[in-house]
């Protein structure tokens, strides 16, 4: 089964990796997994962590702008970009061109010992391009979740304060602070704890599941009432947000929750952390998903698109803030690596000249309808949501709000064994979400969209 897609945004992405031609088309050529990913799903079973599970157990032999292709010659129409880190193209030719040059010169000197210029050039970029146009300063990391905990670091210090406030349904992270962040306790948190204390959650912005339908600010509030009550307004260093909630449900809260809690923030002098690792890098139709509302976070977390797929990760905010650190209490030996660094240069690039919020914005006009088409037939789409390319569909019993995780996993597998990728998340696990790389072309996504709206009406 041969589809082309001939027609893309920009064939330029889409064309490479490691030098040879990915053809931008949906192709299976054997059963899902094929043999020889059923061969390393068994070397892998003899020496890899049980703990660590894949979506879909098919082995990678290259991928480039919207296909993954596998070791059998199947190839996948990426609609999940390694979870909303490949949003320049997969293997993007510059990403790797930056990352091939920079790799002849240094792997690695690390920035606490003897620094390089492409650490300071990341550090502009995130300067100028993170919301709000005051002073501001970076620090280089390698995780999302290692952002999460220095901005906690940060913020603590800088406050004096020790209480962190998280809300209901958040991702930050798999580390012991993060883990305290994060609502869902499986897979998550179950058997880990202790957790690290101090770390409070309040109610968050669920439009979709408010027994009465209520504005932002009323949400705002009574997540703002509940931290003054049990936790107290001085004692809060700072409020973690994600300004859409990602692994939680991709969750877009009702509009004037963000401004309200920031608003309440500043009243409180405690810090706005937006964490960004998910929503940020043109994803959500914006540079960052903060800018829709016009909200400007002390501090912002970024990772994931940051860098094309190489591991990278920042906090940016306000430079009385960062600087409120005393010298040598950031860092870590492999942040800012200067590959990771380059392949940030060349993907921020991209991001800025071939305007990738607006190829955001131009996926949402092209999914959203036919999304919300597909919910006028099929009874268990409950809701469709997002910004940008940062979409999703809401999958319950039918006629009610009762999740329903069976049916979303059955029509993430149905897609699966059509050549399409597409990931879940949810704190009931009931969300298909939808994260195609930005470079994704046209028909490509139109034909992952059939295979997906067959998959769901199949059950309808
Ligand atoms: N904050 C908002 O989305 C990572 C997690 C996948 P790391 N999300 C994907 C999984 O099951 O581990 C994420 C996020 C937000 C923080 C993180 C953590 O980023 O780079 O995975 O540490």
């Amino acid at each position: 089964m041969t589809h082309g897609s001939a027609t893309t945004h920009r064939p330029d992405h889409t064309a490479t990796a490691g030098g040879a031609a990915v053809p931008q088309e949906r192709r299976l050529r054997t059963e899902i997994p094929g043999p020889r990913s059923r061969a390393l799903a068994e070397r892998r079973a003899a020496v890899v962590a049980a703990g660590v599970a894949s979506t879909l157990p098919v082995y990678v032999d290259r991928a480039g702008g919207g296909v993954v292709v596998d070791v059998d010659g199947n190839s996948f129409i990426d609609l999940g970009s390694g979870i909303a880190v490949t949003s320049v193209g997969n293997a993007a030719p510059a990403v790797a061109r930056a990352v091939q040059e920079q790799v002849g010169r240094f792997t690695h000197t690390c920035f606490m010992v003897t620094p390089y210029e492409e650490y300071v050039a990341v550090c502009e970029a995130l300067a100028r391009l993170t919301p709000g146009d005051h002073d501001k300063r970076s620090v280089l990391l390698n995780s999302g979740a290692e952002a999460v905990e220095n901005a906690v670091k940060i913020a603590r210090r800088a406050t004096g304060r020790d209480a962190v406030v998280v809300l209901d349904h958040a991702y930050h992270g798999r580390t012991n602070l993060t883990m305290a962040m994060t609502a869902k306790a499986m897979p998550y948190k179950t058997g880990f704890g202790p957790f690290a204390g101090e770390v409070y959650r309040v109610p968050a912005s669920y439009p979709l599941r408010e027994p009465v339908a209520i504005s932002g600010e009323e949400a705002a509030r009574r997540a703002t009432a509940v931290i003054e009550k049990q936790v107290g307004a001085d004692q809060v260093a700072c409020v973690v947000v994600e300004p859409i909630q990602g692994e939680g449900g991709f969750v877009v809260p009702a509009a004037g929750f963000l401004p309200a809690l920031e608003r309440w923030c500043r009243e409180h002098g405690v810090l706005l952390v937006a964490d960004e690792i998910q929503t940020g890098f043109a994803r959500t139709g914006a540079m960052f998903a903060s800018d829709h509302e016009g909200v400007v976070p002390d501090l912002v977390t970024t990772a994931k698109g940051i860098a094309g797929g190489m591991p990278l990760a920042a906090v940016t905010g306000r430079a009385e803030l960062m600087d409120a650190v005393h010298a040598g209490g950031l860092g870590g030996t492999y942040g800012g690596n200067p590959a990771a660094c380059a392949a940030a240069l060349a993907a921020i690039d991209l991001y800025e000249r071939e305007d990738l919020a607006g190829a955001a914005r131009r996926i949402e006009a092209l999914v959203v309808p036919r999304l919300k088409a597909l919910a006028e037939r099929a009874p268990q789409v409950a809701e469709v949501r997002g910004r940008g390319a940062m979409l999703a569909v809401e999958i319950t019993r039918p006629g009610g709000l009762e999740p329903d995780p069976a049916e979303t996993t059955r029509i993430a597998r149905a897609c699966a064994a059509e050549g399409v990728l597409v990931l879940t998340c949810g704190t009931y696990g009931n969300v298909l979400r939808l994260l195609p790389p930005l470079v994704i072309g046209e028909d490509l996504l139109l034909e992952g969209l059939d295979v997906l709206e067959r998959a769901v009406l199949a059950g309808a």
